[in-house]
């Protein structure tokens, strides 16, 4: 018995190590278990990550144009109509925007030519006379006829092919800017753009069309409402930003636009969007008001976001033809302007003030507006643009 005691003992202390083993064989197990399940679900997470453009129905990889497709069909009507636009429509847009100023101009040219044998000076004076009616200035009038002087004087009667080749040159060196570009391009973001201008220009739609521009290049867009004077001027504002699917951060009317404006640009920076469009008002009561307004505007905004306000865009409504000359020397005092929209060329036989504004202040003009839907404002090109006013 006791021989082999021990040896029981010894089988005995076995099995009941073994089974005092068995927690803890079962907590590894469990460790085990729990690292597979972990690593199985980073595994797919990942894949999932990676496999974003797959369509989840189908399981086949989603290509661009399929994935452009989904992202234009999601997006506002004015947006999709400014995808679906292309070149030679807005090409044909901005030549029927132009045709009051274009038939004004070349139709009266035309005329004048074909009554006289030789290029002298009378005649040339009535070309002055016809370029300088459609609000273009003189200074501008006289850029061009003196062109139209060095090519043609004292020759035969050229045709209108030749004058318009030339006038065409000649409005595309003046309106030829290296600078314009889009704004949404620049880097810094939120980018803040101020938007300035006299009542009625077309301020809060030309924010409206930007606003859907830019969505349409793929931005994000935050819009304030910095018109304070008017309950109206702020619903116009937010309608557009339903309209669009964009916030809008408003103050009721009479609150101060310097305290709206900086809870644009905290919001804009805490959203971390693109392009933050801060609508002003007009209508004040008299200059030293605006510009205490503008400049208290300015001061907020520049201590929230150094830099800010990158762009200053002064609106004017070309169907008010020489007082648009004046509203830019105006403004020009109280802001520093980085650009111009020219709105409702659509609407006037006057479009040359476009051309008269660039020559005597040589702001960049930005964009232009030639009718009220989103698609109908782009960014001005100088070629398109003589060329629209030029040819017959
Ligand atoms: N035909 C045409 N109409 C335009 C264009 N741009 C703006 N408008 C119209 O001009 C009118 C005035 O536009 P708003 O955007 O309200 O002008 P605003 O400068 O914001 O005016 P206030 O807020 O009163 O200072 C509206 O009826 C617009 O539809 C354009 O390029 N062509
Ligand atoms: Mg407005």
């Amino acid at each position: 018995m006791p021989s082999f005691l021990p040896e029981l003992n010894a089988q005995s202390h076995f099995a009941s190590s073994q089974i005092a083993e068995i927690p803890s064989l079962l907590i590894s197990l469990g460790v085990f278990l729990a690292l597979l399940v972990t690593l199985t679900l980073v595994f797919k997470s990942r894949a999932h990550k990676k496999s974003k453009k797959f369509d989840v129905e189908s399981d086949r990889r989603i290509s661009p144009s399929e994935e452009l497709q989904s992202r234009e069909s999601s997006q506002p009507d004015d947006v999709k109509e400014i995808l679906a636009d292309t070149t030679s429509s807005w090409l044909q847009r901005l030549k029927s925007g132009l045709d009051k100023t274009r038939q004004n101009i070349t139709n009266n040219i035309v005329q004048a030519l074909s009554k006289k044998a030789v290029f002298d000076e009378q005649l040339m004076e009535q070309i002055h006379e016809i370029l300088y009616r459609s609000d273009m200035g003189s200074e501008m009038a006289d850029y061009l006829v003196d062109q139209l002087r060095r090519e043609f004087a004292g020759k035969q009667s050229p045709d209108w092919q030749d004058v318009s080749r030339i006038l065409d040159q000649a409005v595309r060196s003046v309106m030829t800017q290296e600078e314009v570009q889009e704004v949404s391009n620049n880097q810094s973001t939120p980018h803040v753009i101020l938007v300035v201008g006299v009542n009625g220009v077309g301020k809060t739609t030309s924010i409206g069309k930007l606003t859907a521009h830019f969505i349409s290049q793929g931005k994000s867009v935050l819009l304030c409402a910095g018109d304070t004077y008017r309950a109206a001027a702020i619903e116009q504002l937010q309608i557009w930003g339903q309209r669009l699917n964009v916030p809008v951060i408003s103050h009721q009317q009479g609150a101060d636009p310097a305290s709206v404006a900086f809870d644009g640009v905290k919001a804009a920076k805490a959203r971390n969007v693109d392009i933050l469009l801060i609508d002003t008002a007009g209508r004040l009561h008299n200059k030293q008001e605006l510009m205490d307004e503008l400049a208290k505007v300015n001061r907020v905004i520049g201590k929230e976001l150094p830099g800010a306000p990158h762009e200053t865009f002064l609106v004017i409504d070309a169907t008010t033809g020489q007082n648009a000359f004046q509203q830019v020397q105006a403004f020009k005092q109280l802001v520093a302007l980085t650009g111009l929209i020219v709105t409702k060329l659509d609407g006037t036989a006057k479009g040359g003030v476009v051309i008269g504004i660039k020559k005597k202040f040589n702001i960049p003009i930005r964009y232009i507006g030639v009718g009220e839907k989103a698609q109908d404002l782009r960014l001005f090109n100088a070629t398109d643009f003589a060329q629209s006013l030029f040819s017959i």
